[in-house]
C-alpha cells in the first residue's frame, strides 16, 4: 500500500527500487553468495534449528560456548528466534533477486519449524514453549518474547513481498492476532509492552502490509502506554515474587535501561540501552507520521538531536558503554573502550529514515549514510564471513573479527537484513515529488516515471541521473546536498543550473522528458576533523575523512605503535589505489611524523625527536581484515 500519511512524504519500497550494480550491490551478492549460507551453518551449529524443536534434549546450544550449558539449562539466549527471523527476511530478499533452490529448501526448513513450534492460539517462542511453558507474557522485561514476535512478523512481510507466497505470513499474522487480543487496557489483557522495542517497528510493517487497523492500534498502544505510572515493570516483578534487584545503578531509574523510565513523549534525553532506544523512537516517528502526532514528532526530534550532538562517534557508532550497550553522559566517547554495537548504529539509521520522511533535511540523511558506511559496514568482513559486534575506534590488536559472535549472534543477520533491503531507503515520493537521499546504482519507478542512477561513490564523486518517461512530466526533484560535500556541481542536458538548495537538497522543478539527463557532481576532498573538547578521548588528535568514509590506521601499513605517529595540520594526504583490497578501494596516503623511542627515561625536559614518514590509511569499514594488530582512527596531532 502506498498510503498517504498524515504529513512528510513516503518512502519508495523495495517493489520500486532495483539496486543493480556497483559497490552495493557487490556487497548485496556477497551476503546473498556468502554470508547467507555461512549464516545458515553457523545458526544450525549453534543449536538455533534444534530449538525449534521445542525439546529440551535438543536445545543444547553449541558446545562449550554455552556459558548455561553446565548447569543443564537453556541452550542458547532468549532471542534466538529473531536470529532466526532475521536469516528468514535476508533470505527472501535474496530469492527476490535470484531463485536459489538450496537457499529456498532452507527458508522451508525454517518456516516448517515456525509452523510446528506455533500453538493453536498463534504463540510461538522456542525459548517459552521449551523451558517455562507456563510462563508466557510474565517477564516481558527480560525475555524478548515481543521482540522475536517482532523479527518474525518482518520477516514474514518482507517474505511474503519478495516471493508472492503466504505461509510464513499466515503464522506471522496468527501470532499478531494473539497480540492483539492479549495486550492493550481492556480488562483481561496485559496492561504491558517489551523490554526490548521492536515489535512496534513489527506492527507498523504489518499494517502497512495488511491495512488492518488493529495493528496499527496496538503499535500506539505500545507507544503511548510505554513508561506510564505505576511501572508496568515493577508490577510484573511483583506478581511473579522475583524480588532480585534490577539494574539498580542506572542513573535515574532502573527502567530507563529500556526507555521506560517515563512516558516515552516526556522523554528529553536518550538514555539506556541504544538499540533499544533507537527501535523505540523510529517506531514513534513513524507512528507521529502515520497519526499526524506533532507532539510525538517533536520527542523524536529533540532525542536525535540528544544522540547525534553529543554522544556520536565519527563513525556513526552510538551506545559508547559496554555495560549498559548504550549510552551514558554526554560526550563520553572513548575509543578503545567504545562499545558501538553494530545493531545500533543500524537502529539509528532506520530512525534517521523515519525522521527523514517527516521533514526532508539532509542532516538525516548524512548520519544515515555516516552509519551504513562506516560503523554498520565494519559489522562484516570484506569476505563475507566474520564480523564485529562491537566497533571500537582504536585497538592495540586484541580486537578481532570472529566467524560468528556465539550465543548473541543479533548483529550479523541484522546487517545482512539491512543491506538486502537497502533499496527501501533510497528514495521517497510525495504527490509529484521524488526525492533522492542516497546515491546508489539503482533505478526507481513511480506512475510511470524513472530514474536511473549511476555513482561513482563512495569513491568517487561523480553522479548521473537518467530519466524515463511515458510521458513528457512536469515535476520536482530533489537532491541530497551531502554535508561532507565542500562544492557540488550540476548540469541538465549539458547546461550548468544552480538549482535552489533548502535544508540540503537542491530542487528542481520542470516537465522531465525521456533521455533527460542530470549530472551532479560533488567534492571529494580529503578533510582532517578536529573534535570538541569535552571528548577526552580525542583531545589533541584528528581523524581523516573523505566523502562519506571514515579512515582509520593499521599496523600493517604503518608498523607498529600508532601512538608515535603523528599528523601536522597541513599534512597533505591523497587518495591512493588499493588493488590489494577489494571494492575498487581508495586509501590514503600522506606525511607525517614518527616519534623516536626515547631512552632517557620515563620523563623528560625536551620532547622527543620525531621523523617524517609516510602515513597510510584506509576506510574504516576494512580494518580487521589483514594480520591482526593496532588500529585507530583519532590521530595524534603534531604540536610543532
Ligand atoms: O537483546 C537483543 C539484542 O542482543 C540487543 O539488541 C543487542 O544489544 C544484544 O544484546
Ligand atoms: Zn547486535
Amino acid at each position: 500500500m502506498n498510503r498517504s500519511t498524515g504529513f512528510g512524504w513516503q518512502a519508495l519500497r523495495r517493489g520500486q527500487v532495483t539496486i543493480q550494480d556497483g559497490f552495493w550491490q557487490r556487497w548485496r551478492d556477497l551476503i546473498g553468495e556468502t554470508t547467507l549460507a555461512h549464516e545458515f551453518e553457523e545458526l544450525r551449529a549453534d543449536g538455533h534449528l534444534d530449538a525449534m524443536l521445542l525439546d529440551r534434549r535438543m536445545h543444547r546450544g553449541r558446545a562449550l560456548a554455552d556459558p548455561w550449558a553446565e548447569a543443564g539449562y537453556w541452550g542458547g539466549s532468549v532471542f534466538w528466534d529473531s536470529d532466526l527471523a532475521k536469516w528468514l527476511e535476508v533470505a527472501s530478499a535474496r530469492l527476490e533477486q535470484t531463485r536459489d533452490p538450496a537457499l529456498e529448501a532452507h527458508v522451508d526448513e525454517i518456516i516448517g519449524l515456525f509452523e510446528q513450534a506455533q500453538r493453536p492460539d498463534g504463540y510461538v517462542n522456542s525459548h517459552i514453549l521449551t523451558w517455562r511453558p507456563h510462563h508466557r507474557f510474565k517477564n516481558l522485561r527480560d525475555l524478548h518474547e515481543l521482540y522475536c514476535a517482532g523479527h518474525l512478523i518482518e520477516a514474514a512481510v518482507v517474505h511474503s513481498e519478495a516471493t508472492g507466497q503466504d505461509r510464513l505470513l499466515q503464522v506471522a499474522r496468527r501470532f499478531a492476532d494473539h497480540l492483539v487480543a492479549r495486550f492493550g487496557r481492556e480488562p483481561g489483557q496485559i496492561r504491558g509492552y517489551c523490554g526490548h522495542p521492536e515489535v512496534e517497528l513489527a506492527l507498523l510493517r504489518l499494517y502497512d502490509a495488511t491495512e488492518e487497523r488493529q495493528y496499527l492500534d496496538l503499535w500506539r498502544y505500545f507507544i503511548n502506554e510505554r513508561g506510564q505510572s505505576p511501572n508496568f515493570f515493577e508490577q510484573e516483578a511483583a506478581a511473579r515474587l522475583d524480588l532480585r534487584p534490577f539494574r539498580q545503578n542506572h542513573p535515574g531509574s532502573p527502567y530507563a535501561y529500556m526507555q521506560a523510565h517515563e512516558p516515552v513523549r516526556a522523554q528529553t534525553k536518550v538514555v539506556g540501552h541504544a538499540v533499544r532506544a533507537m527501535y523505540l523512537f523510529a517506531a514513534a516517528a513513524w507512528l507521529a507520521l502515520e497519526d499526524g502526532d506533532d507532539e510525538l514528532l517533536a520527542t523524536c526530534e529533540r532525542i536525535w538531536q540528544d544522540v547525534t550532538k553529543s554522544k556520536l562517534y565519527i563513525t556513526g557508532g552510538i551506545g559508547s558503554a559496554s555495560e549498559n550497550e548504550g549510552f551514558t553522559r554526554d560526550y563520553d566517547l572513548p575509543n578503545e573502550n567504545a562499545y558501538a554495537e553494530t545493531c545500533a548504529s543500524i537502529g539509528l539509521f532506520l530512525f534517521g529514515h523515519r525522521l527523514l520522511q517527516a521533514r526532508l533535511h539532509s542532516q538525516y540523511g548524512d548520519i544515515m549514510e555516516l552509519a551504513l558506511y562506516n560503523n554498520i559496514l565494519s559489522g562484516i568482513s570484506l569476505d563475507g564471513r566474520s564480523f564485529f559486534y562491537e566497533n571500537p575506534l582504536a585497538s592495540h590488536g586484541s580486537h578481532r573479527r570472529v566467524r560468528w559472535p556465539w550465543w548473541c549472534p543479533c548483529c550479523p543477520p541484522n546487517l545482512a537484513r539491512l543491506i538486502s533491503s537497502l533499496s527501501g531507503f533510497l528514495y521517497s515520493e510525495k504527490g509529484q515529488s521524488i526525492a533522492i537521499h542516497h546515491y546508489v546504482n539503482s533505478e526507481a519507478r513511480k506512475d510511470g516515471f524513472t530514474l536511473r542512477v549511476r555513482t561513482g561513490l563512495p569513491y568517487a564523486g561523480n553522479n548521473t541521473i537518467e530519466v524515463q518517461t511515458e510521458a513528457p512530466v512536469e515535476t520536482t526533484l530533489f537532491f541530497r546536498i551531502p554535508g561532507w560535500a565542500t562544492q557540488h556541481t550540476m548540469t541538465i542536458n549539458g547546461a550548468e543550473v544552480t538549482p535552489r538548495v533548502e535544508h540540503g537538497y537542491a530542487m528542481i522543478q520542470r516537465p522531465w522528458a525521456s533521455g533527460d539527463r542530470i549530472e551532479l557532481n560533488f567534492d571529494l576532498p580529503i578533510r582532517m576533523k578536529f573534535c570538541r573538547f569535552e571528548v577526552e578521548a580525542n583531545r589533541g588528535r584528528v581523524a581523516l575523512t573523505r566523502g562519506p568514509l571514515v579512515y582509520c590506521l593499521e599496523q600493517v601499513d604503518n608498523g607498529a605503535d600508532l601512538d608515535a605517529l603523528t599528523l601536522p595540520p597541513d599534512a597533505d594526504f591523497a587518495p591512493e589505489e588499493r588493488p590489494d583490497l577489494p571494492d575498487g578501494m581508495l586509501g590514503l596516503v600522506g606525511s607525517g611524523f614518527r616519534e623516536q623511542v626515547r631512552d632517557d627515561g620515563l620523563y623528560a625536559d625536551e620532547p622527543a625527536a620525531a621523523q617524517p614518514t609516510t602515513v597510510r590509511a584506509l576506510p574504516y569499514y576494512a580494518w580487521g581484515n589483514r594480520e591482526p594488530g593496532e588500529m585507530q582512527v583519532w590521530i595524534r596531532r603534531a604540536v610543532r
